[in-house]
């Protein structure tokens, strides 16, 4: 048995940071965000007798990589197994591929384990419903429980496995405008940051209670299909965000002096009446959300900051093939 799968990757308009249990990541707060419609993952599953083996982008990966993919893969076979499916002791060839640019920290973690959920969970002849792939893909990695969505999509934080999940959430068509900035960051994984920002952070219950009342505000204004309070409530939670991690000790900054610039260059078309609002996640990058009629003078105004790139609302992770 074999599948492929196609995921994109999301960026979060109401940020995941912080998980209340480490093991099944259970999140200390629910988030949303916008699936990209470009930057996939291709990832095929074929089922072997031999060991689970992990290529990526054409080389076999390292260790690490390796290791996570085979935790993975022993969710999947142990679903298999409580299905009673005679795949539950296969290994798996695994092949992903990723489009986006492999360094400009594009959330690969969110289409690759959606990808990897969806075609993993085909190949063992696991029948699972989009909310149950997207319990399972959050189990690699959390934000891929919301690239399982199209479009939009709201990811509940829960108490359980069980209740844990990504849905999709109507919200006003929009552009997204990432400037991969022209930056070298020190990186501290995602993973790691959240555990530091737990561990020391004073704000931490702070982050934790906007989190929850922002999520709230923005379904609201999905709702009501405002625009201008989804851009307002997008900006200050990526502030939020950012300002409970600078708290850390010791402390993480993954925010560079262009990235700064380019929030401010964000403020200055606000000004000048073109309605933009910026974000960024753990990493130096920042995207920028806009009516999709403004993507184009938007882009012009940040391209001399880094390598810019259009995005619009995408597909969630779906299978391409199956035998
Ligand atoms: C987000 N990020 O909501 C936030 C904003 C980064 C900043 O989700 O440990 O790679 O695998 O669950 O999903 C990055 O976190 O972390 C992330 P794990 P993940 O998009």
């Amino acid at each position: 048995m074999a599948a492929v799968a196609r995921a994109h990757p999301n960026i979060a308009l109401v940020k995941y940071w912080g998980k209340a249990d480490d093991e099944l990541i259970i999140p200390v707060a629910g988030s949303m965000s916008m699936t990209l419609d470009q930057f996939a993952t291709t990832t095929s599953v074929a089922l072997t007798t031999d060991a689970d083996t992990f290529k990526l982008n054409g080389t076999l990966a390292d260790a690490k990589a390796t290791g996570r993919t085979t935790v993975f893969l022993d969710l999947v076979r142990g679903l298999a197994a409580e299905a009673g499916l005679d795949t539950a002791d296969a290994y798996a060839n695994v092949v992903s591929t990723n489009e986006g640019p492999t360094a400009a920290g594009m959330a690969s973690s969110a289409s690759g384990f959606a990808a990897l959920a969806t075609a993993a969970a085909a190949a063992y002849g696991l029948e699972l419903s989009t909310k149950d792939l997207s319990r399972l893909a959050r189990r690699g990695s959390g934000s891929a429980s919301r690239s399982l969505i199209d479009r939009f999509a709201v990811w509940h934080a829960g108490t359980s496995d069980a209740t844990s999940y990504a849905e999709t959430i109507s919200a006003p068509d929009m552009a997204m405008v990432s400037v991969t900035v022209n930056a070298t960051a020190k990186k501290v994984s995602s993973r790691d940051g959240m555990v530091a920002t737990r561990d020391t952070s004073p704000y931490y219950q702070a982050w934790i209670d906007t989190t929850e009342a922002t999520l709230d505000e923005m379904i609201a204004a999905c709702a009501a299909e405002d625009f201008t309070r989804i851009g307002e409530l997008t900006e200050t939670h990526a502030h939020r965000m950012h300002a409970v991690i600078n708290a850390t000790n010791p402390p993480i900054r993954y925010l560079a002096p262009v990235s700064w610039q380019v929030f401010d260059e964000v403020a200055a078309m606000r000004d000048d009446g073109l309605e933009a609002y910026a974000t960024a996640d753990a990493g130096p990058n920042v995207v920028i959300i806009c009516r999709p009629d403004d993507a184009a003078a938007v882009a012009a105004r940040v391209a001399p900051f880094g390598e810019i790139t259009t995005f619009a609302p995408g597909v969630g992770a779906h299978l391409v093939d199956s035998a």
